[in-house]
């Protein structure tokens, strides 16, 4: 941080020709890191035994602890979030239509348009940012074989709604439960709902594995399937028995996920007091709110989404050019909605029209750094842009016009 801006006034905005804040940018998804040397020490086993990926005894470890950290009776690592939602499509025998949010990452749409199934949007409730189920509802038709839902941020999805419809429609449900490692509902893990549910461990995720995902399900058949498809339908030497492809997780991804998980309340704990921070410094400012966790349930904390409304003084995409000018690089998750990005805009053309929430939210998101790459005073420093920032728009508005020139 560039501490000369200590004695702080509007002239110090990078966007009005200061030098940034920040020297070195400061990205919303910095890796957690656990125990370096507990770490190294997992990798320099894994080296010495030669046993690099192929459910070698790590991965191993990893599902078994996974699986009863989540209070679930399966869990099939696999090499990302995407092909495990993939993998966890197809073991369901979806096909013709599922509904998914538009308001989500592209990778849940994709994982569906990727095996020619047809993902439709269904709107989400402004309020919560997942799913509506009356939307979903609509959204039904005779090809209609499954929903997915989205716990999006961390925040379940309406799961019993959900559950009622699909079970009235005779539809398969399935969560992505990316963002949501760690989050419970109702006291119950995330990871238990539906007929099963797919984690994310990237990087970016506040549980990683560098890469990584998994799909955790009770059901046993469905497990047995899913662990076929992700090893190329091989069981046994030379004995394929169904059509699978490559979605192994290695030994080396498993050491990190064991590590970050003797490391995950601390992970939480330090989310929480970031989220805290940013929620007391950014009290009473008009106009801006903080997307809110329901403490009374485990979160993870992961996700700082600020709303920047019509009556800021400012809008999203001109705050956005404040803070990428001091090198702090929030991002407009999730914008736009995926009715809106290659390919769903051309086969949709009139989605808006059904998606009238799911457009405001995404027009108006900004997320904004947190993790343990993220200190208390960095927030204040953060929420200090900001303030000044809103203070002063038509200085700002100006800058950004003679930028844009
Ligand atoms: N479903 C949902 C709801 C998801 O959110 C995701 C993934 C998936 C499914 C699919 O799961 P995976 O197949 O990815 O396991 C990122 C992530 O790539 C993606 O995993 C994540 N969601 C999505 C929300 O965000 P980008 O393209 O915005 O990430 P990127 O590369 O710009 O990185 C974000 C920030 O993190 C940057 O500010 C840089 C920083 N960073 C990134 C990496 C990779 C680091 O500091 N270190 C790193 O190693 O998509």
């Amino acid at each position: 941080m560039n501490t000369s801006k200590i004695a702080w006034s509007v002239d110090n905005l990078a966007i009005l020709g200061a030098p940034p804040v920040f020297v070195e940018p400061l990205h919303v998804g910095r890796p957690n890191i656990g125990n370096r040397e507990v770490l190294l020490r997992r990798i320099g086993d894994i080296i010495d035994r030669r046993w690099l990926s192929n459910n070698g005894p790590v991965v191993r470890e990893f599902e078994q602890r996974l699986a009863q950290f989540l209070g679930v009776k399966h869990c099939i690592a696999m090499c990302n979030g995407t092909i495990a939602l993939e993998i966890a499509i197809r073991a369901l025998e979806l096909h013709g239509e599922v509904i998914v949010p538009s308001y989500t990452f592209v990778a849940t749409a994709h994982a569906l348009q990727w095996q020619a199934i047809t993902p439709v949007f269904a709107d989400i409730d402004p309020a919560t940012h997942n799913l509506d189920p009356s939307a979903v509802e609509r959204m039904i038709t005779p090809r209609t074989t499954g929903i997915i839902g989205v716990h999006l941020w961390g925040r379940p999805a309406p799961i019993e709604t959900l559950q009622e419809l699909a079970k009235s429609h005779k539809l398969q449900l399935m969560f992505d439960a990316s963002h949501a490692f760690g989050c419970t509902y109702g006291g119950r893990s995330i990871g238990q709902f539906g007929r099963c549910e797919v984690f994310s461990f990237h990087a970016t995720k506040f549980f990683n594995t560098f890469e990584g995902g998994a799909v955790v399900t009770n059901d046993d058949e469905l497990a047995k399937k899913m662990r076929l498809m992700k090893n190329f339908g091989f069981s046994g030497y030379d004995n394929v028995i169904y059509s699978g492809t490559n979605g192994k997780m290695t030994e080396v991804c498993a050491a990190m996920g064991l590590t970050g998980l003797e490391s995950l309340d601390e992970f939480v704990v330090v989310n929480k007091r970031n989220y805290h921070a940013y929620r007391d410094a950014l009290q009473g400012m008009p106009g801006l709110s903080l997307i809110r966790y329901n403490e009374s349930e485990r979160c993870n904390y992961q996700y700082i989404i600020i709303e920047v409304g019509v009556d800021f003084s400012l809008t999203r995409d001109e705050l956005i050019q404040v803070l990428h000018a001091e090198n702090i690089l929030a991002r407009k998750y999730f914008w736009p909605g995926c009715h809106d990005m290659y390919p769903y805009r051309a086969y949709y053309p009139h989605a808006s029209m059904l998606l009238p929430n799911t457009n405001a939210i995404a027009a108006h998101g900004i997320v904004l750094p947190t993790g343990t790459a993220v200190e208390p005073e960095t927030i204040k420093t953060i929420v200090r842009i900001i303030r000044s920032a809103a203070a002063n728009p038509g200085r700002v508005r100006l800058a950004i016009q003679s930028i844009a020139k």
